[in-house]
């Protein structure tokens, strides 16, 4: 398992460049949720399809940017699911953007799931291992990953960041959030689900929410690249982590690119989201 942390540290690398002076213009093609794909997109996703199939342990990867999975090394134990550049709209703007990995044993699923890392481009590059903690590492000025810290979630945070078309959202779910600001939480939402989740963890707590909505019946984020593996890491945290009211690492896609509802926060606003959806 290290030789894929290892890798994705060195492939983060290799984004970092790519992200500062690539062009963010789209292409003529969308992904299988139908996104219209970036180059950057695209270019993202064959740097790090080129970086595993050097890792003899990789016997398949998951990608969101592809349509089906990609076979690697028939004698390889693990499979690697990943959103190359999440957030990448946000990549014209200037704004942080990041990259999702889950990493499984001989198949996908939530209960396969081993360990998951994400990385942040920001001001910064930052990169989050979830494996029997939740540690985080900085990019140093020798191009070195440095350990940090282990990151702990309180049992309640202030911060809250609500996804979705708010005209789309259910009664019940407008109630929540805006009980939860009236309780004095602050607004801290940027549109890129890797930022706005690794504000939360850092910042000691909170909630995220990206709802069902009644233009999204099944939520947008998607369950292998994105929700399980950032699911790991709240639970090792200990946050918590579910779809209203089922831990979300207890769902099971039907396709590799089904989405979910899904909640991510400290254990007092999980509380606060079962009781209105219970
Ligand atoms: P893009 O990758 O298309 O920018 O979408 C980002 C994302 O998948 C996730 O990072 C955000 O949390 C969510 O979508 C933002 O969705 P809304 O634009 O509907 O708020």
């Amino acid at each position: 398992m290290n030789e894929i942390f290892d890798a994705i540290k060195e492939v983060c690398i290799e984004i970092k460049n790519a992200l500062a002076f690539e062009e963010t213009n789209y292409t003529q093609n969308t992904n299988s949720t139908g996104d219209t794909q970036l180059a950057l997109d695209v270019k993202c996703d064959l740097m790090i399809q080129k970086k595993f199939s050097k890792l003899k342990c990789i016997k398949q990867i998951i990608s969101e940017e592809k349509e089906e999975p990609m076979d690697m090394h028939e004698n390889g134990e693990y499979i690697v699911a990943y959103d190359p550049l999440d957030g990448s709209s946000l990549v014209d703007v200037n704004l942080s953007v990041g990259s999702i990995f889950g990493i499984y044993k001989s198949e996908v699923g939530a209960k396969n799931l081993l360990a998951s890392v994400y990385v942040v481009f920001g001001p910064r590059v930052e990169l989050v291992i979830a494996h029997e903690e939740a540690k985080l590492y900085r990019l140093d000025k020798n191009e070195e990953f440095k350990f940090i810290k282990t990151i702990k979630l309180n049992k309640k945070g202030k911060h809250n960041a609500p996804g979705g078309t708010q005209k789309h959202w259910e009664k019940k779910h407008k109630k929540l959030i805006d009980e939860i600001f009236q309780d004095g939480y602050r607004l801290r939402y940027s549109g890129g689900m890797v930022p706005d989740l690794h504000q939360i963890l850092l910042k000691g707590g909170g909630l995220f929410s990206y709802p069902a909505t009644s233009d999204n019946k099944k939520g947008k984020l998607r369950m292998l690249f994105e929700v399980f593996p950032f699911a790991f890491v709240f639970e090792k945290a200990g946050g918590e982590a579910i779809d209203g009211k089922q831990r979300l690492l207890e769902l099971t896609p039907r396709h590799i690119h089904d989405t979910s509802p899904c909640f991510f926060g400290s254990t007092e606003e999980i509380k606060r989201v079962r009781k209105t959806y219970e």
